[in-house]
């Protein structure tokens, strides 16, 4: 084949997936009913592909929650407690998410993108058997519809390196041996099938995950090409480089490899002399940010394949699930803003010219080259990318702007202004969304409301929710962020050089969504962001109410990022935005100032090589939007969301004052590590797991606290849950947090 993509959005262009699932939750929406819009969706997509000559169409690749659940049930290696549940969608909304009786599996990062899988539990007793009905029946909807299917699997690697180990058993890559059997058995179903081609995604194989990956991939693909009976098999590497994996799958019998060539290197891909017999799906079109791709430039990356692939098939360099569907309902943006993207519709367009284009020439498309040219010429020129202000600000930045005072004499200084009692209890930032928030915040959108009587309703949720904070007696408040729809977003509509999308949603995990906004020029902040709403929270209490600010890299990490200037030098511009704002807000009154990071270990590149060169400019562009206030001003700082070890030291080299970070599900292991790289500035371990609707006791955070006291120094501890409450009911929140305070008074009582 000639034309293709790795795979596509299928959340639905409007969300009709998300509604359609949460009714199904909700008891609202049959069984049949959720089939039958899911198998809706499946053709619209393929049909799109198919309209655009693609001669090799992705299936399989949709989703009820998540493609690594999806292989798990494929491979029948759900957890026993699952497993269980009799009812086949039951049990597997149950893995995803849990029911009364069950807890779902964890949820972590899908590399480095703001996609979330399921982690597979594989236990010593774990057996994998082959349950193919998913596949083959989205493959025969396909073949009912004329589509050239190519199933699309999680492929055994990636499968397992991404697993974990559970009740002792051995790491899961060394089951290798027994799950191969499984995808055996699928290739002869395939055959039976129908199926040409099946593609392995194997994204595990441009990551330094285990050792010996190279060698491994040769072996599995080396066995899984010998199988006699079966389609031709498709190796999809992404999101990075292979190295020396590509020439090893090369050296088997697979017939063909995908490979990433925005994030990877073409002239390493044309040197490895096996590929002479191989179909190379060469990703020339960025699968994961929204720019509108060169064509000239990706026709010469083709040209250069030419004489070293057996055959060449255009694609793009990953699933486009990471891009909204199509840019057609973004009529707000300007004209060369527009010119200048590409969401998955416009990209299998591109995919399209450029595969007819290596066909029959440049020329034939002319009409596509010049179009795509004009409109890339205008980023040149266009003003807002290239703020002279801006830039020459950042590069008189030194040592000095990234640097505060001592850290032992800035927490006494805070805490001779502050006055807090020992182990001081807060909250990380946001409280429940009520309905009256969120029906405020659409009659604003829909002009129902004007702009002065949102701010009325507004203020009237941060006033409940001092009050509630002030009641329960917690010692440094928050005004409960009503006013933001999500922590990178609302930043991003306030500053220049960002745009918000109208509709340019993209799946985070299961039903979640998000609108990440296009960083697309320099960031400048025309006024400050924040100010009014804390002033105000501030003035309804005695008690310090803290500052609340999303940080460069989280900021950074959320967004679609520029691809014409480095990801630190984006990072820079924004910290210099997030500095001025912290400036505003000290000024302002604020002795605290919180500045959250939960994506600090999301952007840690795939290659060991590449770790400590980010972690030193991320946390240096940090520094940067934190070190503009004096020392009595306290800075906090927040991380969630992910295994810290990797990133611990950064963690310290933040320098924060205090810094929260999620920890009840670890059991404060956390802080062992914070000790031993040296942390020695304030820490508030997350007493308590905000994920799950259960309200823990007064003993059980008691508890918790006592095991931190054991790990640090309680002069330096502070009492929090482990993140935000905005998906939390509020009456769970209240029931939590008086226990909170209680659990602290039971141990300050004891000191
Ligand atoms: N914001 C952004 N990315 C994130 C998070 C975030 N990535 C990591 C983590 N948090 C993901 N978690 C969520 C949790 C909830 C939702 C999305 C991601 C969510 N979304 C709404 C939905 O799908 O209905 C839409 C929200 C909206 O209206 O804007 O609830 O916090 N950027
Ligand atoms: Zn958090």
């Amino acid at each position: 084949f000639t034309t293709t993509v790795l795979g596509t959005p299928r959340i639905g262009p409007n969300r009709e997936l998300k509604r359609a699932v949460e009714g199904y939750w909700a008891g609202r929406v049959a069984a049949a009913e959720l089939a039958e819009t899911a198998a809706g969706l499946r053709r619209d997509t393929w049909t799109r592909l198919k309209d655009n000559g693609f001669d090799s169409i992705p299936v399989n690749t949709f989703s009820f929650y998540d493609q690594v659940l999806d292989t798990a049930v494929m491979l029948d290696a759900l957890p026993a407690r699952v497993a269980a549940i009799a009812d086949p969608l039951d049990r597997y909304f149950a893995a995803a998410r849990g029911n009364a009786d069950v807890t779902p599996l964890e949820m972590t990062k899908w590399f480095d993108t703001n996609y979330h899988y399921l982690v597979p539990e594989i236990g010593p007793d774990t057996v994998f058997t082959l349950r193919p009905e998913k596949i083959l029946a989205e493959v025969a909807q396909a073949h009912a519809l004329g589509i050239p299917a190519r199933p699309v699997v999680v492929g055994p690697i990636t499968f397992l390196t991404l697993a974990k180990a559970v009740d002792g058993a051995a790491a899961p890559i060394t089951r290798i041996d027994d799950v191969l059997p499984a995808y055996f058995e699928l290739l002869d179903h395939l055959v039976d099938a129908g199926v040409e081609w099946v593609q392995f995604d194997e994204p595990s194989l441009v990551t330094d995950a285990i050792n010996g990956l190279p060698e491994l991939a040769e072996a599995v693909y080396g066995r899984l090409s010998a199988v006699t009976r079966r389609p031709a098999l498709l190796v999809a590497t992404y999101f990075g480089d292979p190295g020396s994996a590509l020439g090893a799958l090369a050296r088997t019998g697979v017939e063909g490899i995908a490979v990433d060539l925005v994030e990877g290197d073409v002239a390493a891909v044309a040197a490895v002399p096996e590929l002479a017999n191989k179909l190379v799906v060469a990703g020339v079109v960025d699968g994961r940010n929204i720019w509108r791709t060169d064509l000239d430039h990706a026709l010469g990356t083709l040209a250069t394949l030419l004489g070293s692939a057996g055959s060449l098939a255009v694609s793009t360099s990953c699933s486009t699930l990471h891009v909204p569907y199509s840019l057609e309902p973004e009529t707000g943006l300007d004209d060369n803003l527009r010119g200048w993207l590409a969401f998955a519709d416009e990209k299998y367009t591109e995919v399209s010219v450029l595969a007819k284009a290596l066909r029959d020439g440049r020329e034939s498309r002319a009409a596509a080259f010049d179009a795509s040219r004009a409109a890339l010429a205008t980023r040149v020129t266009d003003p807002r990318l290239h703020n002279e202000e801006v830039r020459s600000r950042l590069a008189a930045i030194t040592d000095a702007d990234v640097t505060r005072g001592e850290a032992s004499t800035r927490l006494d200084r805070q805490q001779a202004k502050l006055g807090l009692p020992a182990l001081p209890t807060t909250t990380i930032g946001s409280y429940p969304q009520t309905s009256a928030i969120r029906i405020a915040r659409a009659a604003l959108r829909k002009g129902e409301i004007d702009e002065a009587a949102y701010v009325e309703k507004m203020r009237a949720e941060i006033a409940d929710v001092i009050a509630l904070q002030e009641k329960i007696g917690l010692d440094v408040l928050v005004h409960g962020e009503p006013e933001r729809n999500d922590m990178v977003q609302y930043f991003a509509e306030q500053l220049d050089g960002f745009v918000a999308t109208a509709n340019g949603w993209v799946q985070s995990y299961g039903t979640r969504c998000v609108r990440p906004p296009i960083l697309y020029g320099d960031v400048v902040r025309p006024q400050a962001m924040t100010v009014e709403w804390i002033s105000y929270a501030q003035s309804l209490t005695g008690k310090p109410v803290k500052g609340m600010l999303t940080g460069p890299v989280t900021i950074l990490a959320w967004s679609f990022v520029r691809n014409d200037q480095s990801l630190a030098d984006s990072a820079n511009q924004i910290a210099l935005a997030i500095r001025d704002e912290t400036v505003d807000l000290e000024r302002s009154g604020a002795a605290i100032i919180q500045v959250d990071e939960p994506a600090l270990r999301e952007l840690l590149p795939l290659r060991d090589a590449d770790k400590p060169a980010y972690l030193n400019w991320a946390v240096r562009a940090f520094r940067l939007s934190t070190s503009g206030v004096a020392d009595d001003t306290q800075i906090h700082t927040h991380l969630c969301y992910s295994e810290f070890g990797e990133v611990i030291g950064a963690i310290a080299a933040l320098d924060a004052d205090v810094t929260s970070i999620e920890a009840a599900r670890s059991k404060m292991e956390v802080l062992d590590d914070l000790n031993a790289a040296g942390f020695a500035n304030g820490v508030g371990p997350g007493v308590y797991d905000i994920h799950s609707p259960r309200v823990p006791c007064t003993a059980e955070i008691a508890e918790s606290l006592s095991a931190a006291i054991k790990a640090i120094d309680p002069k330096r501890l502070w009492v929090n849950p482990d993140c935000g409450l905005k998906t939390r009911g509020a009456d769970e929140v209240v029931a939590s947090l008086t226990n909170l305070v209680e659990a602290t008074q039971q141990v300050r009582a004891g000191l």
